[in-house]
């Protein structure tokens, strides 16, 4: 990943803080393994890890009550399978620590309406969910901003789409911190840059966005998609009429595959190019969809042992929550006297 000057912490020194979100709408994509994920697991040898299930940033759009709590296991159990270790970080469930809710109201009056108006994902799901444009969606920032600040956070490991996001963040915080004097540590976001796939489009139309809640499920590769599937959405991606696999401007499609193929394969695009040369799409197709099933297998392995085992789930969130309790209520504290509430 790259775009921080962020260094390991020297000896004495306390580690820096890394937090990142995943709402629980849906089973993980290639887009937020790539983009996102896939980073956070390395991340916690060096830092001090907490990852959250956000389930209160995911009703901002309408959930099946029952379906969201299924989704919200599974989540928890996806992170695990993708590296998350609980002996390592915290990992959590966002509903179970009621300080996010309770920071985020103070920090909605330390925001501005104009602001909030100006964020595209706001527009667009405003957009696409045009029955429901509840005061959440605006707000859904706002909430991030409070996940984020609450655990004092260095560096937030997330996809290019969430960059304004963490820039909304930093506007908030330093706007309380003027205020109110210094209490929140200013975060920086960490995205990878855009041939490592901080971007995964769409596979049907690699001018959008691969997203968990994409209606069109051939576009979106899951985590947990049989092989058969993978290959098979893989083979019906839809590309340019050029037939050579090179990355280049507006051929969107191909540059998509090439990024996810080096993702998996861990080589170069120029190394690609080389390997693809005087061959067709079709070869190059079924190769990035081989290498993302060989990739997935492990993760889709002991994603099912851990489904198997709830009880284990069950005390792992349990623990999560309590852990990230205890830090965001020191912060939390702070907040609250220094906006001047009497205390309890
Ligand atoms: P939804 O479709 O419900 O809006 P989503 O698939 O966009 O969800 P989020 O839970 O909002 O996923 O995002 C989790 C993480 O994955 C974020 O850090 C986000 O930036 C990253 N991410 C999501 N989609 C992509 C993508 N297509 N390419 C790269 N990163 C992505
Ligand atoms: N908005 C993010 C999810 C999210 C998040 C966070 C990410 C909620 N709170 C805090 C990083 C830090 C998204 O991916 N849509």
């Amino acid at each position: 990943m790259a775009e921080t000057t962020a260094t390991p912490a020297p000896q004495g020194e306390r580690k820096k803080i890394i937090f990142s979100g995943i709402q629980p709408t849906g089973v993980f994509t290639l887009g937020n393994y790539i983009g996102a994920v896939r980073h956070w697991g390395p991340l916690q040898e060096q830092y001090r890890c907490i990852y959250s299930v956000v389930d209160l940033h995911s009703i901002t759009v309408r959930q099946d009550p029952a379906v969201l709590r299924k989704r919200t296991l599974e989540a928890y159990a996806l992170l695990m399978a993708c590296g998350m270790d609980p002996e390592k970080s915290i990992l959590f469930i966002q509903s179970h620590n009621p300080h996010h809710t309770e920071c985020s109201w103070v920090l909605n009056c330390s925001t501005q309406f104009g602001e909030l108006s100006r964020m595209t994902q706001f527009k667009d799901k405003a957009a696409r969910y045009a029955d429901n444009i509840n005061a959440g969606l605006f707000t859904y920032p706002v909430l991030m901003a409070a996940d984020i600040l609450l655990y004092q956070t260095d560096l937030v490991p997330v996809g290019e789409d969430q960059r304004q996001h963490v820039e909304i963040t930093r506007d908030i915080a330093g706007r309380f911190n003027g205020a109110y004097g210094t209490t929140f540590t200013m975060p920086e976001a960490l995205i990878s840059r855009a041939e490592e796939g901080a971007r995964i489009m769409s596979l049907q139309d690699p001018t959008k966005k691969m997203s968990k809640s994409d209606p069109n499920p051939k576009g979106c590769v899951s985590i947990l998609d049989e092989p058969g599937v993978i290959i098979k959405k893989f083979r019906s991606a839809v590309t340019d009429s050029d037939a050579q696999v090179v990355y280049a401007p507006g051929k969107d499609g191909i540059n998509n595959l090439m990024r996810i193929y080096a993702a998996f394969t861990g080589k170069s695009l120029e190394a690609i190019q080389e390997e693809f040369a005087g061959k067709g799409y079709g070869d190059f197709k079924t190769a990035v969809g081989e290498a993302v099933v060989q990739g997935l297998a492990p993760i889709q392995a002991r994603y099912k042992e851990l489904m198997d085992d709830k009880a284990y789930l069950e005390t792992c969130y349990r623990q999560g929550a309590q852990q990230a309790m205890r830090l965001s209520g020191r912060t939390l504290e702070k907040v609250y006297k220094r906006v001047g509430f009497l205390h309890e």
